[in-house]
């Protein structure tokens, strides 16, 4: 049978592949059905930032209801009919004083909170696992750089791997076979970037040819990557687990097709597949090289 010889060979590709099998890993940052919030934040960054934003929500909130209550006063008490002798006076110098100092005041009480977190991400630490990331026309390029090895990742189901952007039973077997399932399709890719759980990790981000952005939602990272330029992101996850991000630039007609998929392991594991990943990709293409300074 044409599909049974077909599951077979898939078993044999990813058999070769040093992929970690899924088992005991959950998966955790992705998009759920009528999720309204955050992903469950993994790391200390995406802890800061959702509390932010629910600190900002309250303060959005608030001022909100305030102007819109000025605006009802406004409509009730002055229309034409209410107030047919309208006050001619163009200024009110404690007014005005209150609407500047107010507001300023405002602001300075959410930067004293938002530019901590600013800082955090943007200050990279020393990292204990190194990767530099390349967005392409439509995939992502990995290479671990302290290790000299370097790997490309396919959204599973583009046609780099098997099907053609469409979730057919191929599609679901190479998906059920690198351990996901249909729920994952246009998220799962046919390699992973792993990473140890509570280590830091500084990705180097950049592109080859258009802007991409490389991103892990339950992480709090978000980066450009730029043709020519190096930017830098960090992160500790803390928790094991299959996270997925989507490339956040629109970078051209496939830009829904690359999506991102890291998995967060255990400090044994991580070395195990560590040792496999080294054999595996020791041959990486010539076009990996970069320049050792
Ligand atoms: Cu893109």
């Amino acid at each position: 049978m044409r599909l049974k010889s077909l599951v077979t060979g898939l078993a044999a590709m990813f058999a070769a592949a040093p992929a970690i099998a899924q088992e005991g890993l959950q998966i955790i940052g992705v998009p759920t059905d009528k999720g309204l919030g955050f992903q469950p934040a993994a790391t200390e960054l995406a802890r800061d930032l959702q509390w932010l934003d629910g600190m900002i929500l309250w303060i959005i909130t608030a001022i909100s209801i305030f102007v819109v209550a000025l605006l009802a006063i406004v409509i009730v008490r002055y229309n034409r009919r209410a107030n047919p002798e309208p006050a001619s006076f163009t200024h009110n110098t404690p007014i005005e004083v209150l609407w500047t100092v107010g507001p300023i005041l405002i602001l300075l009480f959410i930067g004293s909170f938002s530019l901590p977190v600013l800082f955090k991400q943007q200050e990279i630490p020393e990292g204990e696992v190194n990767i530099k990331v390349t967005g392409y026309q439509w995939y992502w390029g990995y290479e671990y750089t302290d290790h000299d090895f370097a790997f490309d990742s396919y959204m599973i189901g583009q046609p780099a791997t098997v099907g053609n952007y469409v979730l057919t039973d191929e599609v679901e077997a190479a998906l059920v076979e690198a351990g996901y399932s249909r729920n994952e399709f246009l998220l799962a890719t046919d390699t992973a970037v792993v990473v140890p759980v509570n280590k830091t990790v500084v990705m180097t981000v950049t592109a080859a040819d258009v802007i991409h952005s490389w991103t892990i939602p339950a992480f709090g990272v978000k980066q450009d990557g730029v043709p020519g330029r190096l930017a830098q992101l960090w992160f500790k996850a803390e928790k094991e687990g299959v996270y997925f991000g989507q490339c956040s630039e629109l970078c051209g007609k496939d830009h829904a097709y690359m999506p991102i998929t890291v998995k967060v392991v255990s400090e044994e594991a991580y070395e195990s597949w560590l040792k496999g990943a080294k054999e595996e990709y020791a041959s990486a293409p010539a076009s990996y090289a970069v320049a050792s300074n």
